[in-house]
């Protein structure tokens, strides 16, 4: 194809703030003894994560992984779904794709060149657990049998900043029906890769490797959740989640497991990373509620990346009307975070 669509995101240049610029200003801070914990350049307070756990620079990326060619990479980009609309601006890609959290690969935000080691060509998930058949499977294979699409969503992490972008990939819930649950599942626990040589910040032992995410049925094939395999119209960089993460979007983000490698079907709620870490702060069911505040912090309002504004935060991140049903007979439990 020739011809090129302006796509709905792509703004200025002029706009875009190079990775260079980061990565310069971080040197400059570590200079000043600030190190990791004073990346201040787009202007954020958040707070880390876990930020009661010890911290840490990472030391030097490692090579780029050689991946095998990415057999999917004509589909993009995927066909847009209308249906999901955004009440804001789509955050521009250099930032977005420069401020992520991926404990994998360091406890800070700049983990965008050290992502670079890992392959994400071949990948295979394996699917077990409550299923008719266990079966292994190519993500190049598995992309090509799912109902391919694009959605615009709003992203709202727990540390009260939040972005919006343009999701590729596939309903969660078309791959459930590919699994083939028995009547038994009512979870579905996700698994991201466990690779030290890679992945340097799994030698932090203190942290429950591999990272774990896991959501009900019920939420696994409401139309919202979606698994995602590439973002801005290309193939997923490797720094949000390569080459398979998950995206829920009226969910606080570290439920949005990234680099998955197996998915289970169970019977037993699974445990997730973050709350195995820290129960009080970070539950199973961590729905986006401005009301209820994080034990250190207010869930009110959240800081729009790239815009220096800051906004309300919305019950259920606005996807009330998707999803406020599936919490009406669930009570007793921590929620909304
Ligand atoms: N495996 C894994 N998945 C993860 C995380 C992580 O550290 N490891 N961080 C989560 C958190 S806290 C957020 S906010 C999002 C960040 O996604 P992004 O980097 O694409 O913005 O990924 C989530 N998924
Ligand atoms: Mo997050």
């Amino acid at each position: 194809m020739f011809y090129k669509r302006r796509r709905r995101w792509e703004i200025d240049e002029a706009r875009a703030t190079p990775e260079e610029v980061f990565w310069n200003r971080r040197k400059v801070l570590a200079a000043a003894g600030l190190g990791a914990a004073g990346i201040g350049s787009i202007g954020l307070g958040a707070r880390l994560l876990g930020d009661s756990m010890p911290t840490e620079i990472a030391p030097p990326a490692l090579a780029a992984a050689d991946d095998e060619p990415d057999l999917t990479a004509q589909y993009y980009p995927f066909e847009p779904n209308d249906r999901f609309v955004l009440d804001r601006e789509v955050t521009d890609e250099a930032l977005a794709s420069t401020y992520n959290n991926f404990y994998e690969f360091g406890s800070h935000k700049r983990i965008s060149r050290a992502a670079q080691a890992l392959q994400i060509r071949p990948w295979d998930i394996k699917v077990d657990g409550e299923v008719e058949r266990s079966f292994t499977i190519g993500i190049d294979d598995l992309v090509k049998r799912m109902p391919r699409e694009e959605r615009l969503y709003r992203h709202r992490c727990v540390e009260a900043w939040s972005m919006a972008v343009p999701w590729s990939g596939f309903a969660l819930r078309a791959f459930v029906e590919l699994a083939r649950p028995l009547s038994s599942a009512k979870y579905v626990r996700m698994e991201t890769f466990l690779d030290t040589k890679v992945a340097s910040g799994q030698l932090q032992f203190w942290y429950p490797w591999p990272y774990v995410e896991g959501l009900t049925i019920e939420e696994a094939t409401n139309d919202l959740a979606f698994m995602v395999t590439g973002v801005y119209g290309k193939p997923l960089a490797k720094q949000f989640g390569a080459p398979l993460r998950l995206a829920l979007p009226w969910k606080y983000g570290f439920k949005s497991i990234k680099s998955i490698v197996r998915i289970s079907f169970t019977k037993e709620r699974p445990v997730s990373f973050w709350e195995e870490i820290q129960p009080a702060e970070y539950g199973f069911w961590a729905n986006v509620n401005p009301e209820v505040s994080h034990p250190r912090w207010s869930q009110a309002t959240e800081q729009v990346l790239g815009t220096g504004e800051r906004v309300p935060t919305l019950l259920f991140n606005g996807y009330a009307e998707e999803v406020a049903h599936l919490y009406a007979n669930v009570e007793g439990e921590q929620l909304y975070r």
